[in-house]
Parts: structure tokens; sequence; C-alpha cells
């Protein structure tokens, strides 16, 4: 058996996902769609039915309920598929994210180009429940199943000259057919500081509610990093790359007053055009309190420290 340190930020192990007891949440759903608690998109649900299995080696919990799985996979963002929260469930079926390849690259002694379906066998998959919070106001609590992101960075072995980590998803507009609108500067690009890479709760997922990620949740690989805006959750990662400078990222360059590179989760500082104190969890009619750093302050408000977040927001 092997022996792991339990991260401070989890509850007790839970023996294995029990999945009727998500799936047996779409009743209450249907019940919340009825009653206008859930958004039109959500209450149309998804067929996630036919995705591929997922068994996660360990899983470790939150004292927090999972958001039903209709709704996670059916209230979305993803600009390649539409604007729209229900676009990606109704459009994403032209994505193909398998076979897959991911490249890891730049300031790197080993890069590496990756298959991802063997990535996905070969490794020991874990289970962690995490809240995404987006700017928009939004948020969900979700049983992801992945790695973590240091286990491929370093596997690839960094210099020590890349600082910053670069993320960049497919684009390929026979398969993304919002590619054809310049709504971003494609391909959708994200950023994270070395040290925000490396840090135990960046996670590579790829799989969610036991099973592969639905594509509207960017199959095969992506990213979540549970502290920050639901927008450096890169979906479809086809490169990933060590930096010698901080990298452009695509919701920066298009609207830089509103979106730094930081992303905090900041209930302290407003976006521009609205107050960030609060969320709507989906599926919940009261609006909860945002905490500092979605909740993860104990585990990475130091990486922080000393930084400006009004303005390094
Ligand atoms: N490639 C890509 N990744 C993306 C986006 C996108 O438009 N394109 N949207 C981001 C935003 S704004 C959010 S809030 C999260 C939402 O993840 P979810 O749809 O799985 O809940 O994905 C992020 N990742
Ligand atoms: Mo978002």
């Amino acid at each position: 058996m092997p022996i792991h340190r339990k991260p401070d930020w989890f509850l007790p192990e839970r023996e294995a996902t029990d999945e009727s007891l998500y799936l047996n949440r779409r009743h209450i759903l249907a019940g919340m769609a009825a009653t206008g608690l859930l958004p039109a998109a959500a209450a149309a649900g998804t067929d996630v039915g036919k995705l591929t299995a997922l068994k996660a080696r360990r899983t470790v919990s939150l004292d927090e309920t999972p958001t039903p799985l209709a709704a996670v996979a059916s209230y979305n963002n993803f600009y390649e598929f539409g604007l729209d929260k229900g676009d990606p469930a109704r459009n994403a079926g032209t994505l193909r994210p398998s076979p897959w390849s991911l490249a890891i690259g730049g300031a790197v002694a080993k890069p590496q180009t990756l298959d991802v379906d063997r990535l996905i066998t070969s490794s020991a998959l874990e289970e962690r429940l995490y809240r995404l919070r987006c700017v928009e106001g939004w948020s969900m609590v979700i049983p992801w199943i992945g790695i973590p992101l240091s286990t491929l960075l370093k596997a690839a072995e960094p210099t020590g000259n890349g600082r910053f980590v670069a993320f960049r998803t497919l684009n390929d507009p026979k398969q993304m057919p919002g590619l054809r609108s310049p709504v971003l500067n494609w391909p959708y690009r994200e950023g994270l500081r070395i040290d925000e890479a490396m840090h135990p709760l960046a996670f590579l997922a790829v799989g969610l509610y036991g099973r592969r990620l639905p594509n509207q949740n960017g199959a095969p690989l992506r990213l979540v990093v549970p502290w920050k805006y639901g927008f450096k959750s890169i979906k479809s990662i086809v490169a990933i790359d060590l930096v010698e400078r901080q990298p452009k990222t695509s919701w920066n360059e298009s609207a830089p007053n509103e979106y730094g590179f930081f992303s905090n989760v900041n209930p302290a500082v407003d976006h521009p055009r609205w107050s960030q104190a609060k969320e709507r969890r989906i599926g919940e009619f009261l609006r909860r309190d945002t905490l500092p750093f979605n909740g993860y302050a104990a585990q990475v408000a130091g990486l922080y420290k000393g930084l400006d977040l009004r303005k390094w927001f």
C-alpha cells in the first residue's frame, strides 16, 4: 500500500466515488429546474453515459456537496463552441479528443510529446473534489479526476530558466467552429508563474464524475487551478511550455483592464463592471460569500506575499 500524506485541505478519503449518489441527484436537479433555480441550459441535460469510465487510485474529499453532473456538463464557458453557456454542450460533438497529442517544451531538459490516451491509462489517477469559481459570479463543486500538474512538469525536467508556464488550446476550426469568430485572440492561451504551476493544488484533469471529460468540459485534458478564476482553467490543451517571460493570455489581451495575469479570486476587489463579493453556486438559490482565493487561502496565500493584489488582479 502506498503511503499518502493527507493534504491539509482535505477531509479523510472516501472509499470510492459513489456514482449512483451523483446520478441520483438528477431528480433534485429536475426539481430545481422546474422552480427556476437552475439555468435553462443545465435543465436540458447532456448524455454523458457513453463516456469511458475512469478509476481513481484514491479519492480526496472536501466537505461540500458536488454540483450535479448534468449541470457540470451543460453549463460551460468554452468559446471555441459558442458564447452561450449552453453552446458547448450543444456544439462540442465535433471535437475529437482521441487520439490527442500533448507537447511539453521550452526550458526543459526532456521535451515530451505525450499520447494523452496512454498518459491516462498509465498514470496513477486521483480524484479531487475542487471548487471552480468563475469571474461572472457562478461556481460549482466538481469531482475531478487527473494528475497534479507538477508531476507532468517534473517529468520534463525544468532547467530552471522557465519562470512561467504557458498553456495553449487546440486551434482547429474544423473541430472548433467558434474559432471562426474573432471574439478572442485564438488559440486560447493561459499562463501561470512556475511556483503556482508547481503548487500541489494545481491539477490537470482528464475526467470528472468517474469518467473521461465530456468534450464541453475540455476533453481530453484541461487545467484546474482551484484558487483562481475559472478562466485560468484552460481546456483541451495541446501545448505546455516553460518560458522565461510572463506569457500573454487570451483574456488579458482582449480586456487587460478586466483580466489581469494573476486572476486571483478576490472578494475585496471589484471587477470593473461588478462586485466579486458574492457568488451563486449552480443549483442553489441564495448567493454565498466568495472566499479569498476561493477558500484555499491557507494553502496558497503565501505565493502572493508582498504582491499588491489590487494592482496584480
Ligand atoms: N479553451 C478554452 N478554455 C476555457 C474557456 C474557453 O473559452 N476556451 N473558458 C474558461 C472559462 S471563462 C471558465 S469559467 C472555465 C469553465 O470551465 P467549465 O465549463 O468546465 O465549468 O473554462 C475556462 N477554459
Ligand atoms: Mo469564466
